[in-house]
């Protein structure tokens, strides 16, 4: 059976720090994290950064530190988000390419996102992914619906391959608004795939995350886990620590017989080098 990459996404964008203060949010949290994340198995971190009010933002400046922070504490491949906050403008999330990272997401429409829209108009898509290309930043394609599917391999038909010549999407599901979080829609979304992609994780919000999680594991998916997507480990079970829930996720691969992958691994399978 495949190894199992996992990725964490520790912060997202959407939960304020009052409501939940183990919400990693300053940089001396989030690195923190990071490395005992990465001690319990993940491999790569999916970044959204917070000001000093702990609101979601983009600076330039706090971006690149913070790549270059991860680097050196960890060998995670550091993977910024583009996607930012519902509120964030176009041209600021092509900008967090300037930061340098290894990886960036790249979603792949628009979506309703609870009582509020994630625009991603097809010029941008295009204009974003072939920055990814010309910078040689891998992205990973989030799909948050059936469509999404449809619009990668239209990119990939008109753009060719991504940097480093792999294809790693991430099916991000049970966003009210985007495709449901059920095994239904995940075997459908992944039989729709196109024949370019060489890799897909998926990842569950809320109370899909273990339906999504158990279902990826026995397709010989990959996990993104975090508290960006999820707060409880069970009803009314707070999560702690976003160690909680790789480990979490590490033992479910172990029963399911996927090992996590190495480091190494995990980088030559999305193209990259350490
Ligand atoms: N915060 C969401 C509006 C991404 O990181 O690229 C978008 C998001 C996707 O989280
Ligand atoms: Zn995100």
């Amino acid at each position: 059976m495949t190894g199992l990459l996992v990725t964490v996404a520790p912060t997202g964008a959407e939960t304020a720090k009052e409501d939940c203060p183990q919400l990693p949010t300053t940089l001396e949290e989030l690195v923190a994290t990071a490395v005992e994340c990465e001690e319990a198995g993940a491999r790569m971190i999916h970044v959204h950064i917070r000001d000093d009010d702990h609101a979601p933002t983009l600076d330039l400046g706090r971006l690149t530190h913070t790549v270059d922070a991860l680097h050196e504490k960890t060998d995670l491949i550091v993977q910024l988000s583009t996607g930012g906050s519902v509120h964030d403008p176009l041209d600021k999330r092509l900008k967090v390419l300037d930061a340098g990272p290894d990886s960036c997401s790249l979603t792949m429409g628009t979506t309703n996102f609870g009582d509020d829209v994630f625009s991603n108009p097809w010029p941008f898509i295009t204009e974003l992914y072939q920055l990814t290309q010309e910078r040689g930043v891998v992205p990973e394609f989030e799909l948050f619906d059936l469509g999404h599917v449809a619009a990668l391999q239209r990119l990939l038909g008109k753009y060719g391959l991504p940097a480093g010549g792999k294809v790693h999407v991430d099916f991000v599901m049970g966003v009210p608004g985007g495709m449901p979080g059920t095994s239904a829609a995940l075997v459908a979304a992944v039989a729709a795939l196109p024949a370019e992609v060489t890799s897909w994780s998926a990842t569950g919000i809320g109370r899909s995350t273990l339906p999504v999680m158990l279902t990826s594991l026995a397709m010989g998916g990959h996990l993104r886990v975090g508290m960006e997507d999820v707060l409880t480990l069970a009803k009314g079970v707070p999560v702690d620590a976003n160690r909680q829930l790789v480990e979490r996720a590490v033992e479910a691969a172990v029963v399911a017989q996927r090992a996590p992958m190495s480091t190494d691994e995990a980088w030559a399978l999305l193209g990259l080098e350490p």
